[in-house]
Order: C-alpha cells, then sequence, then structure tokens
C-alpha cells in the first residue's frame, strides 16, 4: 500500500511516479547522438529551458504552472552552437527554441514579414520577404540550416515536473560517457512542489464545495544524484531565481553548499535580462560542504546596459546578455577540463 512519505527521495520519487511514455525512445535518441558527438570531438551541452507543470488531476484540466518564457534557454543553446558545442535542447513544449525565437508570434510575427508580389504570368502570386526583413531572417535561417547539417541540436520536450524529472535523470546518464566534456546548464523553472498521483483526484475537481485545499509534496532535491551519482565529471551549472534581493547570494550559496556542483548563476526576475551574478567555490577543485563559510564562495556579476526600447530594432540586434554568460562559461568549462589533465 502507498504511504504517504513527508518529502519525496529521489529514489522513492522514481520508485512511485511513472515515466512519460515516450521515454526509452527519448534515450535511444540521446545515446545516438552523445555517441556521434564524442566521435567527433565535440563538447556537449545539456540547456533545460521553460517551466514545468504540476498537474491537479489524473485526466488533466488543470495545473499549475511555473514561469519561463524559454529565452534564457534558448538563446543560450545558440550561442553554445555558435561556439562549437553540441546541444540538447531540453524545452517545455511550446517553449521558444533556437532560430525560431526570432520570429516568436507574440513579439514578431513571421506573417508580418511576408509580401504577397502579384503573379507575372497571371497564375499563382509570389510570396517574397519584406525586403528591410531580409538581412536579419537569412543570417537566422543561414545558422540554423548549418546547424541542421552538422547535426549539432537535439530536442527533448517535457511538460510535467515528471516528464522534466525522468529526463533529466536518463539524459545525465546517457552524457556521462562525454566525461568533463559535458556541461549541464539547467535554466528550466522547475517546481519546487508536486502533487503525487497516488493523492490525484481522476476526474476534473468538482466546485461547489466552497474552498480548495491542496497539500502538495516537495520534489526531491535531484541536483544531489545529479552531481553524485548521475553525472560525476559533467561541468554544472544551475539557475536561482528569486524576486527578493536579499536571498539571492545566500540562496546561491546554500545551494553549492549542498549539491557540490561549480557554478550558481542567480538573477532577479524583473533584471534577469540585464545582469545575472555567478556564484561559485573560490577553489573549484574543493569539495563543498554544508558548512561552508560564505566567503569561501566568489561572486561575479554580468551586466549589460538596458536597451531602449523606443526604436524599430529587431531582436537580435540588440545585445542579449546570454552571449556574455556563455563566453564565461566557455573559459570556466575548458579551465576546469584542463585542471583534470594537470592533476591526472
Ligand atoms: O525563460 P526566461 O528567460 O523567461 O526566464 C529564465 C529563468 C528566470 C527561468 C532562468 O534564468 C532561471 O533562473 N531558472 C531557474 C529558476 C529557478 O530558480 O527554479
Amino acid at each position: 500500500m502507498y504511504t504517504e512519505p513527508t518529502t519525496f527521495s529521489a529514489e522513492a520519487y522514481f520508485a512511485s511516479q511513472p515515466p512519460p511514455p515516450t521515454l526509452q525512445h527519448d534515450i535511444e535518441r540521446v545515446r545516438e547522438f552523445a555517441k556521434r558527438q564524442k566521435q567527433e570531438g565535440r563538447k556537449v551541452v545539456l540547456v533545460t529551458s521553460g517551466g514545468t507543470t504540476v498537474p491537479l488531476e489524473l485526466n488533466v484540466v488543470r495545473f499549475l504552472d511555473n514561469f519561463s518564457a524559454g529565452t534564457r534557454g534558448a538563446t543560450s543553446a545558440e550561442y553554445f552552437l555558435k561556439a562549437g558545442y553540441a546541444v540538447i535542447f531540453m524545452h517545455r513544449q511550446f517553449s521558444l527554441q533556437p532560430f525560431s525565437r526570432h520570429y516568436s508570434h507574440s513579439t514578431n510575427p513571421f506573417l508580418d514579414f511576408l509580401d504577397i508580389e502579384p503573379s507575372k504570368d497571371g497564375n499563382t502570386p509570389v510570396i517574397s520577404v519584406t525586403p528591410s526583413k531580409r538581412s536579419d531572417l537569412l543570417e537566422v535561417l543561414t545558422m540554423y540550416k548549418d546547424v541542421h547539417k552538422a547535426g549539432t541540436l537535439h530536442t527533448l520536450t517535457f511538460v510535467t515536473v515528471d516528464d522534466y524529472l525522468w529526463l533529466l535523470r536518463a539524459v545525465s546518464q546517457e552524457l556521462s560517457v562525454l566525461g568533463r566534456n559535458a556541461m549541464f546548464y539547467l535554466a528550466a523553472a522547475v517546481s519546487d512542489f508536486f502533487l503525487p498521483r497516488q493523492r490525484m483526484s481522476e476526474h476534473k475537481i468538482q466546485s461547489g464545495k466552497g474552498r480548495l485545499s491542496i497539500e502538495m509534496d516537495q520534489v526531491p532535491k535531484i541536483l544531489k544524484p545529479l552531481v553524485d551519482e548521475w553525472t560525476k565529471d559533467g561541468y554544472i551549472v544551475s539557475f536561482k531565481l528569486e524576486t527578493d534581493d536579499n536571498l539571492l547570494l545566500p540562496k546561491a550559496k546554500a545551494a553549492l553548499k549542498r549539491y557540490g556542483h561549480q557554478v550558481v548563476i542567480g538573477n532577479d526576475l524583473h533584471r534577469r535580462k540585464y545582469e545575472v551574478v555567478f556564484v561559485s567555490p573560490k577553489s573549484p577543485s574543493s569539495k563543498t560542504t554544508t558548512d561552508q563559510s560564505d566567503d569561501e564562495f566568489e561572486e561575479y556579476w554580468l551586466r549589460i546596459p538596458i536597451p531602449d526600447t523606443s526604436g524599430n530594432v529587431s531582436p537580435h540586434q540588440v545585445k542579449e546578455i546570454e552571449e556574455d554568460i556563455v563566453a564565461e562559461l566557455l573559459k570556466r568549462h575548458s579551465a576546469w577540463i584542463d585542471q583534470a589533465k594537470t592533476t591526472s
């Protein structure tokens, strides 16, 4: 019989919550991808992006959602690809994706870029790209086609927090074959609470009984097994989103002490596009512990000017903070790979 734990361990979680139906298929594709990138000598980064949902019913009508448009992940994935990395882009279904993000339906609808030219021969009219938009589109399309030709982008989708956790575990286990050449860039906004399937209502929760109270359990702290078991040598970058400035640095440091990974990138909800802070142990090789002093961590702030939004500038002509985030991580990842060579 199912007993109700107060906090799920990762093991208890995976033993009680079912995997997504496509998991096996997804694992096989990731395995092939990782093998090919290894043979071709590329570094691989797993980018997670977008928010997870928590369904409230088995036949889902209602769910809780986590904030994230997927901009951070989709934009960063492009800069990793430009730098020669292969990218596994694990994102929330229908959130922004590399390349197509430039033509998002809400901010830059692609239909506005197209003109209909009258037919010259009296038959079918011709569709063309508005002249002022051609050079931007050509740049994005060229990159997109090059990446497809090189086979360096692999896409996976999740919706629920269950999908996310099962996929993260499977992908990280597959990427362990790459050793230090694998990076984990965990920008997805993952729910901290969930409703175990065993306590979900089968059908739509009915109104009419007044207030709705739902008691949720804590999602297991998945970074711990990721660091300690699933991918021992991967370079792990997690993100921390806060709305209270006073919490950002303490929470980032607490995460490093608890999980012992390489970097936490902290960001404030409203300034996340212009300012982030990298928090990392001063001595990257030392083992972090929960009683470690805060002085043993260093902070590195990255800022870009807030753009003038009054002009008619296309989104990819504006400086994007992800360009600098990725450039900084490339240096740190290389140093970390080199460090292993000198100590072995
Ligand atoms: O996807 P987006 O660009 O709208 O937002 C990115 C972000 C704020 C979700 C990301 O930078 C982040 O902080 N992710 C981790 C969130 C968390 O603390 O769970």
